[in-house]
Order: C-alpha cells, then sequence, then structure tokens
C-alpha cells in the first residue's frame, strides 16, 4: 500500500511540476477529454476498487485479532466523560471497577462490551484497533490484543460534549502473570467506600 501511495505521489508530483515548467510553446499532446476521463474517472475507479477490495479482505483480520484462545471479556461503561472497565465477577472476592484505565494482558484476545449511558460516543486505541462507535441502546463489541506489554493511550472519537477532548483511556498491558496478580490482589482488596474497587489511572494527559 506504501509503495501505491508513493507510486502515485510521485506521478502527481511530476505531472505538476511538468505543468508548471514545461515550455510554454510545447502543448499537451493527450487531450483534456482524456485527461479528464482518465485521471478523473477511470484512474480513482481502478485505485479506490483497489483498495476497497484490500480493505474488506483486511477487515476480519482487524477485528478479531488472530489466534484461537478464547477471549477475555470485559464490560466497558461510557459516560460523559469517562471510560469504566468492569472486570468479570468471580464468585469470591469483590467487583473491580477501573476508571480510565483499561488494564489487559498481553498476548491474549480481550473482547469488550462497549455500552453508553448517555450519548454517542466512540472507543478508539489506535495501537490496537479500529474506532468502534458506542451508542445508547445498543451493545457493541470489539475484540483487541496487545502483543506486548506496555502502556498506550485511547481516545473518544466521538464528539460527546464539553469534556469530549478529555476522554482518554490510559491501555496497560502486562505480562499474563502480572495480569493474574493485579487481578488478584485488586479483587481481594477491601473498599473503604462500597463494595466496589475503583483505581482511577494517573492522569498525566490533563
Ligand atoms: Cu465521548
Amino acid at each position: 500500500m506504501l509503495a501505491g501511495a508513493i507510486l502515485i505521489l510521485v506521478l502527481v508530483t511530476a505531472m505538476a511540476l511538468y505543468a508548471v515548467y514545461r515550455d510554454p510553446q510545447r502543448r499537451a499532446t493527450v487531450s483534456p477529454k482524456v485527461l479528464l476521463l482518465g485521471g478523473g474517472l477511470v484512474f480513482p475507479v481502478v485505485v479506490l476498487t483497489a483498495l476497497l477490495v484490500y480493505g474488506l479482505a483486511l477487515m476480519g483480520e482487524l477485528r478479531a485479532p488472530h489466534g484461537t484462545e478464547s477471549p477475555m471479556e470485559l464490560r466497558v461503561v461510557a459516560r460523559q466523560w469517562s471510560w469504566q472497565v468492569h472486570y468479570p465477577e468471580k464468585t469470591s472476592g469483590r467487583p473491580v471497577v477501573l476508571e480510565n484505565e483499561l488494564r489487559i494482558p498481553a498476548g491474549r484476545p480481550v473482547r469488550l462490551n462497549l455500552v453508553s449511558e448517555d450519548v454517542i460516543h466512540s472507543f478508539w486505541v489506535p495501537s490496537l484497533a479500529g474506532k468502534m462507535d458506542v451508542i445508547p441502546g445498543h451493545r457493541r463489541q470489539i475484540t483487541i490484543q496487545a502483543d506486548l506489554p506496555g502502556r498506550l493511550r485511547g481516545q473518544c472519537a466521538e464528539f460527546c460534549g464539553r469534556n469530549h477532548a478529555r476522554m482518554s483511556l490510559l491501555v496497560v498491558a502486562e505480562s499474563a502473570e502480572d495480569f493474574d496478580a493485579w487481578l488478584a490482589s485488586a479483587s481481594a482488596t477491601p473498599s473503604a467506600h462500597d463494595d466496589t474497587t475503583r483505581a482511577t489511572s494517573p492522569r498525566t494527559d490533563r
């Protein structure tokens, strides 16, 4: 795709330079009709059709990460203006809920069940997957997978009101062992307020 883009860029730049610097006496040997039909219709149709076919072929892979491992299920609630991540409840221990932080095990698919409590939001972690609109009254799903441990940034990608720009999300991908240890200790920690363990990510981006 990059090679194709470079080829088109070089071609268009060459044509623009030719148009600017050519000898004024020399007239184009290509008729305007051919230029318009070829450059304005045939060329874009061919290129865009090829890109569409390529994109459709890639879509399945983009939506469902590689591997046959069953994904971990998380519930993500979007609201003005934060992301709330609910971890599966165990028979023992306390429910684990994170605000504006998504902790996941690296190397394992994670299926996010997205719901909105108010307006349309859009879940977007550019390094992991495309955008997924979160629409009130609808349940949307997206499967993500971080191949390596690290910290990534997510952002609401649908304008959702005054603090839309601040509706960001920190994704922390950890090794499976670290993740399991964190989840075990988070669900074991008693909370001072209620029966929910909440943790707030450090908001260095504010
Ligand atoms: Cu939003």
